[in-house]
């Protein structure tokens, strides 16, 4: 695949968006998406909100869930199951914050989208989308992309996929996210869902590459079939880097649809 044309950060666009679904842009930046207030009622509802904890030596708070996390488990009618409780808990936050940083987000997309943008659904049941995320600890080179991390949904067939996250709160120092252009593609082997945390190294070197801030009242958007990773950092007394976000994959009939 051809690399970016450049490691800039770009506005969002409609053709900057079409660029980043194509992997041709490293990533979009919102600047100033949600106002100083919004992001402290936000980053306050959600340290007082239902945080659970991932099992991995990594302290990463969240409220809501991943799709990812059923991948070996659960079943898909378990994923199902968990949806509603997840957008309660999330829309709880929005509620206690008075901002909805989802449904700004997708003011901001349609408009730009000649096709339909909303939830990702199957079988009439909708996907969950807007997971808040609180950490300040590392979080691993890894790849998202539904073809090979969710091969049984309908995600799966999607031929590009973005990551946003907003984020509330930002730490004092540390926190960035880097992103490296090798868009992945495992040996494949018949029947195994490839690993797609702790990725290896070699995937970064001479690659370009590009690390973003994770600034609050912004909103970043880059292509998450890239491999990434995310420093750690030092917090405030009390704070953390408080992040909400999706992924919006591209469908084959060009519609967007979004899913955590
Ligand atoms: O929080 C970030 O900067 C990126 C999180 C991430 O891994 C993703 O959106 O896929
Ligand atoms: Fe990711």
């Amino acid at each position: 695949m051809s690399s970016w044309l450049d490691t800039a950060e770009r506005p969002l666009d409609a053709a900057n968006l079409a660029l980043l679904l194509d992997n041709k842009i490293a990533a979009i930046r919102i600047p100033g998406f949600a106002s100083a207030d919004e992001c402290a009622r936000f980053a306050h509802a959600a340290k007082h909100g239902a945080l659970q904890y991932y099992k991995v030596r990594e302290k990463i708070g969240y409220i809501g869930l991943a799709q990812y996390q059923y991948r070996w488990d659960k079943t898909k009618a378990d994923f199902f199951a968990d949806v509603a409780a997840a957008q309660a808990d999330v829309q709880a936050v929005c509620e206690q914050a008075r901002f909805d940083p989802l449904a700004r987000l997708l003011e901001h997309l349609r408009p730009l989208w000649p096709a339909p943008i909303g939830l990702a659904e199957e079988a009439g049941q909708d996907y969950f989308a807007g997971i808040i995320r609180c950490t300040s600890d590392k979080i691993d080179l890894h790849a998202d992309w539904a073809p090979l991390n969710s091969p049984d949904y309908a995600i799966a067939a999607i031929d590009g996929q973005l990551g946003w996250n907003f984020f509330a709160e930002q730490l004092l120092s540390g926190g960035q996210t880097t992103v490296y252009h090798n868009p992945w593609q495992p040996q494949a082997e018949p029947g195994v869902i490839a690993p797609s945390y702790g990725l290896s190294r070699s995937l970064t070197e001479g690659v370009p590459q590009i690390t973003y801030e994770a600034t609050a009242g912004d909103v970043v958007i880059f292509n998450t079939r890239n491999p990434h990773e995310i420093a750690p950092g030092i917090p405030r007394p009390g704070g953390a880097r408080i992040s909400m976000g999706s992924f919006i994959g591209r469908m084959p009939d060009r519609s967007l649809v979004l899913w955590a």
